[in-house]
């Protein structure tokens, strides 16, 4: 059965293409720097806005357009809509796809009625991957929609909620690794507080690294050997969110021995929303190796929230290639679109348009990074502006044979620093510019 059957398969037709259902840039089997298009992007849909949204927000209902959705929580209504995204994610040519363990299948009356349901729709996604060879990039727990999740699951004040996060989270890890998961995320949710009056925040950071600490204990236990990643976020709904930024993440996993076992999964809104670019956020994970994958959207510069929008800026998907070329690619990570239709596109056919264009910004920018990569320009800029440590005292201060006594013995005789050369962010800047095309 066709769910959307005025649309055939998306192909590429090139940069001068006018057809808004093609591929200006996006051509999977290209090869740039060494590797097809497809392998450098793994683009996946996230099922949770593509498939659960409904437009709705705080001022008015859903309105959107989903012809093939009953609207009831059945799991009958869940199966179908398996099908639908899969024909979907079929027709765009996109290889994975994630999602929350509640964005597939209902809850039921409890625990084990809710498992049942999630069996039965993962019975359907393993048919319909099987059919298709589209992958499950990763999987989640939705631990912050239901009303017991109301102070948080793992940093909640209430025993009890841990132990069900837990039983929901073993769960999770078992069905992403039925479906073949490559990652397991952990997003925040509502591990955060809004006022410290009512908080035990060392008590709340030391539960949330137990629960982690079971998670990794639990998934070597039933061999799943996906790469465990966590999504920092700085606020939303939480006022503090404990994973605010990947700086903060590094300092919590370390602080708990727990930094071997994840790596980040880093998302464009949740980065500006901390007040860094992506660039940044990218740049300071990369550094320390925890680059792990990347939720693709953008947030919107006049507005403080986390609007979730399809990427369309053509530098920030370059500059987030070009992290990902200059660490070697993602590995088992891709670039989720965690991103949604405003609520004024509500025809199907929009989401096509949305994801159409997400691709083809990071395949353009993709090329870009390429060719800055290749001509090395920044690098060798990079590499010459830190010159004076490749050589004399800079080379002793960065070995360790260097301490205040010979710097100060060398400085005596030297009398003055050599000259500070321009650090020619202008020129750069211009530089950059000169790749667009
Ligand atoms: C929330 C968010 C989540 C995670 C998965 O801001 O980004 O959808 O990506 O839980
Ligand atoms: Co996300």
């Amino acid at each position: 059965m066709a769910f959307f059957p005025d649309v055939a398969k998306i192909k590429y037709e090139g940069p001068d293409s006018k057809n808004p259902l093609a591929f200006r840039h996006y051509n999977p089997d290209e090869m740039v720097d060494g590797k097809s298009m497809k392998d450098h992007l793994r683009f996946a849909v996230c099922y949770w806005h593509t498939f659960r949204g409904t437009g709705s927000d705080p001022f008015g209902p859903g309105c959107a357009i989903r012809p093939w959705d009953d609207g009831s929580e059945s799991v009958e209504n869940a199966v179908k809509r398996a099908r639908v995204a899969f024909e979907f994610m079929e027709k765009l040519g996109c290889p994975f796809y994630c999602f929350h363990d509640r964005d597939v299948a209902p809850e039921g009356k409890n625990l084990s009625e809710t498992n049942k349901n999630l069996d039965a729709v993962v019975k359907a996604l393993k048919e319909e991957q099987q059919r298709t060879g589209i992958q499950l990039l990763w999987g989640t727990a939705n631990l912050f929609s239901n009303k017991r999740f109301v102070h948080g699951a793992s940093t909640s004040c209430n025993a009890d909620v841990f132990a069900y996060a837990g039983a929901q989270v073993k769960k999770a890890l078992e069905v992403t690794k039925e479906l073949g998961g490559v990652n397991y995320v952990f997003w925040g949710g509502r591990e955060g507080y809004h006022n410290l009056y009512n908080t035990d925040l060392r008590r709340e950071f030391d539960h949330l690294a137990k629960f982690l600490g079971m998670a990794c204990d639990y998934a070597k236990k039933i061999g799943f050997t996906g790469q465990f990643l966590i999504e920092p976020k700085p606020k939303e709904p939480t006022t503090h969110q404990y994973d605010s930024d990947c700086a903060a993440c590094m300092a919590f996993l370390r602080t708990y021995g727990l930094e071997k076992q994840f790596k980040f999964n880093v998302e464009t809104n949740h980065a500006t929303l901390a007040g860094h670019s992506m660039f940044h956020e990218l740049t300071y994970a990369s550094s320390y190796g925890m680059l792990g994958s990347i939720d693709a959207n953008r947030g919107d510069e006049l507005i403080g929230w986390d609007t979730d929008q399809f990427p369309t800026n053509l530098y920030t998907t370059m500059q987030t290639m070009l992290v990902v070329l200059n660490q070697g690619g993602l590995g088992s990570g891709g670039l989720n679109f965690d991103a949604k239709v405003r609520r004024e596109s509500f025809e199907p056919i929009d989401l096509f348009h949305a994801h159409i264009g997400g691709m083809d910004t990071f395949a353009h920018g993709l090329k870009i990074a390429a060719a800055i990569k290749k001509d090395g320009v920044l690098k060798n800029f990079v590499k010459q502006r830190y010159a004076t440590w490749d050589s004399g005292v800079g080379v002793e201060i960065e070995k360790g044979s260097a301490n205040f006594e010979t710097l100060e013995k060398y400085m005596l005789e030297k009398g003055e620093v050599a000259a500070n050369t321009s650090g020619r962010q202008e020129y750069l800047e211009n530089l950059v510019n000169r790749y667009f095309r």
